[in-house]
């Protein structure tokens, strides 16, 4: 038997995927050819996904924690015995301290509606009790923020029209490693490709040119190629006059970055922006894709503001194959105040950051956290400083659950485990974040042991704890249904996957003068805002690894095999300055934490910088990782994280 299903994992394809069931069992996986994103192909992590379903590691009954917090010790328990515990503890909390003493903390690992963090699973239970609000802001806020301030609306182009592109700006992106489906547009365009990042990535190597800016300086180098593109008179004064507000203060911003300014703030050599400036100017359509990487800096939300800029005065947003893309969930019509049910909070309650999640444990600006559910997330691999994280975790006073499929970092410092059904054994939605598909995930095996779906586990503890809500009991059909009103669910659930029409870029004028942006606080006139993090030594950059999905995979033996030993990778020129070698073991570190690596020295990325891969578990890494060096510090806009905005002495580690 074939089941359609979908990849739930934080990637921006959402790919279509056929499970064939033999005997109750999930036998094969493979990406769906009817698709015409996927067409097919999975990636190297997900062609792995049935190892994960079947591994012997999984997390398949409910546990008890035994020993000290962060120790890993735990019993197993009965699911009646896990429901009382929790019920109890949840009662006496908020009993003593209110509601909003617990903290449901979601994160990435499901992007799914009806599981995952889309449709915040379970929040119309925490809403019953009055809990806190969790914000996620990890990932994508500032960038969201940044363009819906410019455009109207984070939506961007339809990343399918990449094909009819003539020239694309790759900028702060590595899709060969992110979401590499999308790169089967940029081939068939045939269109000059450049990519924009401080490192030469996979995708930047596959590139017709490179340019490697300083981190963070990225709206210093749209504002220099809007300044030689202005300069040959190749703005489009029509779309200008029609479709934007602001033009005048815009044109003397970009009066004051001429190129040798942007230059000497981002180290990309004049003659190169003065170049691709040249090229933009006489190539029609241009399109950008950004993604995520470049906004986890002190200036990400203006970087994507401004950036969003340029194709407002090249006039690109008007044509078929030009415009930016960034995101596309801001084009998706789905009733998620529907699904999590706000209104069924008794009074109104704080909001909680995920990226401040050290504070919110040890510090908290109001009530203390006495309860924490984690759903769908590993703050310990995840999150930014990760030596207050473990700290916050680690309160003999903090009653933590963890739903999970792995003993993760985070799992060892749970009180109680509640094991969690994986894609082929729940029903969920998923809607892409680059590309315009919904997909449908069909049920197509039963759970392992007592695994439960997320949507079933509140059920029965709102059950235990005696809740009459009669939202608590809905099914996830019915949730799916009231989700997808907008769309034909029927088709939907029996072709996999359904492609939405997109809403107008931008969302009546491009705004280069922004009255939201003002009455936020921020300045109304796009502009460059620089990296912030004090500290002195190399940048270093700890993007996505070819091998891992965030922490995902991260203790798959073979995925492990393949990505080896932990690297930084350093230019020859800031190694040799520091007495490093290629394969020195070094130690990288800052005021807020360390971690052991072995230098890579390469020129693939550029001077005053270092790169190494997010992902790893601290358990396998001495206990730490590069999360314990970064900074829990607001982006600009939307309180997003600062993950490339990390500054790091990397000395060489002597042996015994
Ligand atoms: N294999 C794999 N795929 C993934 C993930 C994963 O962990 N592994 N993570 C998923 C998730 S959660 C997300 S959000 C997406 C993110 O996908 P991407 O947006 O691709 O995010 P990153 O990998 O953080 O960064 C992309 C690139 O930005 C560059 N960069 C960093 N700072 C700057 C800067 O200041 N300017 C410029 N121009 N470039 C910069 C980095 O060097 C990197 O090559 O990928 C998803 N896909
Ligand atoms: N250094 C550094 N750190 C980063 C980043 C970076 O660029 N650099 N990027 C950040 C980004 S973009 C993101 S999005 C965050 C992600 O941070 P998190 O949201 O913490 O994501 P993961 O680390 O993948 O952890 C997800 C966990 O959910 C589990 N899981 C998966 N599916 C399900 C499910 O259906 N139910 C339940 N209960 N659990 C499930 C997985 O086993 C995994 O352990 O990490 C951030 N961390
Ligand atoms: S991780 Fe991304 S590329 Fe891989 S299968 Fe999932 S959606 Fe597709
Ligand atoms: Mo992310």
């Amino acid at each position: 038997m074939k089941v359609l299903g979908a990849c739930p994992l934080d990637c921006p394809d959402a790919c279509s995927w056929v499970v064939d069931v033999q005997d109750g069992r999930a036998a094969g996986l493979r990406g769906n050819k009817e698709h015409p994103v996927t067409r097919g192909a999975l990636c190297v992590k997900v062609n792995r996904y049935l190892e994960q379903v079947h591994s012997p590691e999984r997390l398949t009954r409910p546990l008890r924690r035994v020993g000290r917090k962060g120790e890993g010790r735990f019993e197993p328990i009965s699911w009646d015995e896990a429901l009382d515990e929790i019920a109890e503890r949840l009662t006496g909390i908020i009993a003593e301290y209110g509601g909003e003493a617990v903290w449901p903390f979601h994160g990435t690992g499901s992007l799914g509606y009806i599981q995952g963090l889309e449709g915040l699973s379970g929040r119309r239970f925490f809403n019953t009790l009055g809990a806190s609000r969790h914000d996620p802001t990890i990932c994508s806020v500032a960038g969201t923020v940044g363009l819906e301030y410019t455009l109207g609306t984070a939506g961007g182009m339809d990343p399918e029209n990449l094909a009819a592109s003539k020239l694309i700006l790759l900028w702060g992106t590595n899709p060969m490693t992110s979401g590499h489906h999308v790169w089967k547009f940029i081939q068939d365009s045939g269109a000059y490709t450049v990519a924009i990042d401080p490192v030469r990535t996979k995708t930047a190597e596959r590139c017709d040119e490179h340019l490697a800016p300083l981190p963070g300086t990225d709206a210093a180098l749209a504002l220099g190629l809007m300044h030689v593109i202005v300069g040959l008179g190749a703005q489009d004064e029509e779309f200008l006059a029609a479709h934007t507000e602001g033009w005048p203060e815009f044109r003397s911003r970009i009066a004051e970055y001429p190129p040798e300014r942007a230059a000497a703030i981002t180290g990309v050599p004049v003659e190169r922006i003065v170049a691709l400036g040249e090229r933009i100017a006489r190539t029609r359509p241009t399109a950008i894709r950004a993604s995520q990487g470049m906004q986890r800096h002190a200036g990400g939300g203006m970087a994507l503001r401004t950036l969003a800029c340029l194709p407002g005065v090249t006039g690109d947003w008007a044509i078929r194959g030009g415009g930016l893309h960034y995101s596309t969930s801001g084009h998706f019509r789905l009733d998620t105040p529907a699904l999590t049910r706000f209104d069924l909070l008794p009074q109104p309650v704080r909001t909680l950051s995920m990226t401040r999640m050290g504070e919110a444990l040890l510090d908290p600006d109001g009530p203390p956290v006495h309860a924490l559910f984690v759903i769908g997330a590993n703050p310990v691999g995840s999150n930014p400083d990760q030596r207050r994280v473990i700290e916050g975790l680690s309160r003999a006073d903090l009653f933590t659950v963890v739903l999970e499929h792995f003993p993760t970092d985070t799992v060892d410092y749970a009180d109680i485990v509640l094991p969690a059904t994986m894609q082929p054994e729940h029903l969920d939605v998923l809607a892409a974040y680059g590309n315009l598909y919904l997909v449908w995930n069909e049920p197509a095996v039963a759970p392992p042991g007592d695994c439960l779906p997320t949507t079933e586990t509140f059920r029965r503890l709102a059950r235990r704890m005696g809740l009459t809500e009669p939202a608590l009991y809905e099914s996830d059909e019915e949730l799916a249904n009231q989700l997808l009103k907008q769309y034909d669910v029927d088709r939907l659930r029996a072709e996999g996957f359904l492609k939405i029409a997109p809403g107008p870029v931008p969302a009546g004028k491009l705004r280069f003068v922004s009255n939201l942006a003002e009455r936020d606080g921020h300045a109304p006139l796009a502009g460059y805002t620089p990296p912030a993090d004090p500290g002195d030594g190399l940048v270093l950059i700890s993007a996505a690894s070819h091998y891992f999905l965030n922490t995902g995979f991260g203790s798959n033996p073979e995925l492990r095999r393949r990505a080896g030993e932990l690297r930084v990778t350093i230019h020859p020129d800031d190694a040799a300055a520091r007495g490093i070698a290629d394969g020195d073991p070094v130690t990288v570190g800052n005021d807020r934490g360390s971690f052991d690596a072995i230098a890579e020295v390469s020129d693939t990325v550029r001077p005053g910088v270092a790169a190494t891969p997010k992902g790893r578990w601290a358990k396998h890494s001495g206990g730490a990782t590069v999360n314990a060096t970064i900074a829990e510090r607001d982006s600009d806009y939307g309180g997003g994280a600062v993950f490339h905005d990390n500054r790091v002495r990397i000395t060489p580690r002597l042996q015994e």
